[in-house]
């Protein structure tokens, strides 16, 4: 089994809020078709869930957030699902819905939902996820990311390998010469962050990845703009991104 992360800056414009980015959805859809294993699908929020997070004030930690806060980001990522959802129909890849509901409790995932979405990846469907904002519990509801979502999910499921797909090449050793990093072994990285983002970017990707490839899975960051690498690095032709051992 394949996990992929299809992070909110590539299946959304970050610069303009509630814009998906269509055609970037629309190439990855056409290559993921191409891939034989059973695949499970997170993806990110965004100019969708990280805009409305941001307005009201909404974060990872559990707390008694606006109560419109609460409707209005979880409505704007039912909305980014349907669209990548649609993309894949179109594509002829049979999407499953899965809201992070189905399978989390709180702040904690039941080991036999999570199960469940491999019979249904092996069934033949794609389940779809995404980072969302959930119900704690004692009246409080929490940011969960989607690349925290890989995590919980390659815990249980054990796939064959984590991709994680960025509208970047990879990790990069320093943004002003975007020397690409091609492998980390456990070496200590720097990360410079840019806006709108209540998850914490690409420092939530690299731990969760770091965290995922101590579990013994290869973690893949490639480049979703040349959504042939995706297959590439599947069929493990080629590879052009950042690994994580
Ligand atoms: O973009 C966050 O998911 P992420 C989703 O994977 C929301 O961090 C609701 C902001």
């Amino acid at each position: 089994m394949i996990l992929i992360k299809l992070g909110g800056s590539i299946v959304t414009n970050k610069q303009r809020p509630l814009t998906p980015n269509l055609s970037a959805v629309n190439k990855i859809a056409s290559q993921l078709r191409r891939i034989r294993e059973p695949l499970v699908v997170v993806h990110g929020g965004g100019s969708f869930g990280h805009y409305w997070s941001v307005k009201y004030d909404m974060h990872t930690k559990p707390a008694k957030y606006d109560k419109r806060g609460v409707s209005v980001v979880k409505n704007s990522m039912v909305e980014l699902n349907k669209i990548i959802l649609n993309s894949f129909l179109k594509y002829k890849i049979n999407p499953y819905c899965l809201p992070p509901t189905d399978f989390m409790r709180g702040s904690k995932s039941d080991p036999k939902k999570v199960k469940e979405i491999s019979k249904i990846a092996r069934a033949g469907l794609v389940p779809v996820s995404y980072g969302d904002v959930l119900w704690h519990g004692k009246n409080k509801f929490y940011i969960l990311s989607g690349d925290r979502i890989m995590s919980i999910l390659a815990k249980i499921l054990r796939p064959r390998l984590v991709i994680f797909v960025l509208n970047v090449d990879g990790v990069y050793s320093n943004m002003k010469t975007k020397k690409l990093l091609r492998e980390i072994k456990g070496q200590k990285l720097s990360v410079s962050e840019g806006k709108m983002d209540v998850t914490g970017g690409m420092h939530r990707k690299i731990s969760e990845a770091t965290a995922i490839s101590k579990m013994g899975i290869k973690v893949f960051f490639v480049n979703g703009n040349m959504p042939k690498r995706i297959v590439d690095a599947i069929k493990e032709k080629k590879f052009e991104g950042t690994v994580f051992k």
